[in-house]
């Protein structure tokens, strides 16, 4: 699949992805193990959890009102990912240690908000989902992957075509047309809040910015009552312990007012998803300026564990039978839903590595390129291990009282989901982690 451009010095590659080229430069920063997991479309395929997630989530927007575009290709342009949101150019999430680049004008999409304008544009119907893989340089945890499933969300109504042109009363009326639900939503601040999440002056009133709020989150309120009456239908033996919800304020730069909203899972809040009311220059940047509206990215693993109480978010990738099997035949029969049975857990091995920084990254804006990032040593650690990382947590940070110069030490947790390590396995992994570091990072081991 890949061909050298030149054959002495293979700085740049050609790559093609869904029948187009791209020329790889300097930014480019994709190892294999992500590339290759751009084939596996978990979210469409049949029978597996994410997918049935999706399939349930759908079922809360149902059509003509909303459409569904699930086979978006996940090699974007960084104006798609970040220009038509309005992130403005010093944003982190633009950065080579945030986000994977294939050149300095493509990424691999971070979130699937990546194609909003586009779809807003084709306005092709009132409301819409868009179902993709989304790509993150990220921490690594039970909760987090650096690749995982988003699903958008939107809702527009048309100022020239609503009775009067009056958008409040619009949506209150398609409010009242939304199931009630009686699941208690902590919900403490109002719609707005001058600074913190302000309205938009000029573009919306605040009784407009209330009633796509309020549809907004009845919407996403009784998608958490489906998921959680099929998780508990799912397992009815299992405590009942009390559904916990709450909607926090959040910041978007393309939404205002913005939210996330949180579920209190096996000890901790656990965010599912953020939301807002659509900022006003995007819908005029993408050339509907009539429409007024509300969009939300939800994290399909985060809501596929909740359902399936799936306890690690590295199983959705596990081709094992004893994963994937405990859904088979569910996409047919939807009520069937059976609670995830954890296969016995390998035993765990943690690994340590500590290391002196390089002087010059020790001190902020230390050099060009040379200030240290963590995603970097989490990036070395999967690069190296891949899905045999459990995780890669920070025991110790350290400054050096006459030099200043830093250093950190961090806990490994190598353990697979298939089979037990060895401790010469898992010793190998290592020293490989330690060579990378010293070679890419430039560290100093201790
Ligand atoms: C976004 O990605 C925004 N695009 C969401 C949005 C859409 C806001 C439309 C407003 C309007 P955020 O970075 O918070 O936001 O991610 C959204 C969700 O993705 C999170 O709530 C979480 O459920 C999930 N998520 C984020 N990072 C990870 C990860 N590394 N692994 C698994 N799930 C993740
Ligand atoms: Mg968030």
């Amino acid at each position: 699949r890949y061909s050298s451009a030149s054959t002495s010095t293979p700085k740049t590659q050609t790559l093609n992805f869904n029948g187009k080229s791209y020329q790889t430069d300097d930014w480019y920063n994709v190892p294999p193990a992500i590339e290759s997991s751009i084939a596996r479309l978990l979210h469409t395929q049949k029978d597996h959890p994410i997918s049935i997630t999706r399939s349930i989530i759908e079922s809360r927007f149902p059509g003509p009102t909303y459409k569904y575009y699930n086979s978006f290709h996940p090699v974007v342009s960084t104006h798609q990912n970040f220009d038509s949101l309005g992130f403005p150019l010093d944003h982190p999430g633009r950065s080579k240690t945030d986000t994977y680049y294939i050149n300095k004008d493509t990424v691999l999409r971070t979130h699937t908000s990546a194609h909003q304008a586009d779809v807003f544009n084709a306005n092709q119907s009132p409301g819409f989902l868009i179902s993709a893989d989304v790509y993150r340089r990220d921490a690594i945890d039970r909760t987090h992957n650096p690749v995982f499933h988003q699903m958008e969300g939107a809702r527009m109504w048309d100022r020239n075509v609503v009775p009067n042109g009056d958008i409040a009363a619009a949506v209150w009326k398609d409010i009242e047309s939304l199931p009630k639900h009686d699941m208690i939503v902590e919900d403490p601040n109002p719609a707005t809040h001058a600074e913190r999440n302000p309205l938009q002056d000029g573009a919306h009133s605040l009784a407009e910015a209330q009633a796509v709020a309020a549809h907004l989150k009845r919407s996403l309120e009784l998608v958490v009552v489906e998921i959680f009456s099929r998780a508990k239908k799912a397992s009815p033996d299992v405590s009942d312990e009390p559904l916990k919800v709450r909607w926090v304020e959040a910041y978007f730069p393309f939404t205002s007012p913005s939210w996330e909203l949180e579920i209190f899972w096996q000890g901790d809040w656990l965010e599912v998803l953020g939301c807002g009311v659509v900022k006003q220059d995007i819908m005029q940047k993408a050339g509907v300026p009539s429409q007024v509206g509300w969009a939300f990215g939800v994290g399909l693993e985060r809501i596929a564990m909740l359902l399936f109480e799936i306890p690690d978010i590295r199983l959705f990738w596990s081709q094992d039978e004893r994963f994937l099997g405990q859904f088979k035949g569910l996409s047919e029969n939807m009520d069937k839903l059976k609670r995830f049975v954890p296969f016995s857990k390998y035993p765990a091995c943690y690994k340590d590595v500590a290391f002196w920084l390089r002087s010059s990254s020790s001190s902020a804006g230390g050099g060009l390129g040379a200030a240290f990032h963590e995603n970097d040593v989490m990036e070395i650690v999967r690069g190296v291990g891949g899905n045999v990382v459990e995780d890669v947590t920070q025991v110790d940070e350290f400054t050096h009282p006459k030099t200043g110069r830093k250093s950190f030490c961090y806990r490994i947790n190598y353990r697979s989901l298939e089979r037990t390590l060895t401790n010469e396995e898992a010793n190998e992994y290592h020293e490989k982690v330690r060579q990378e570091l010293v070679d890419k990072l430039g560290v100093e081991l201790r």
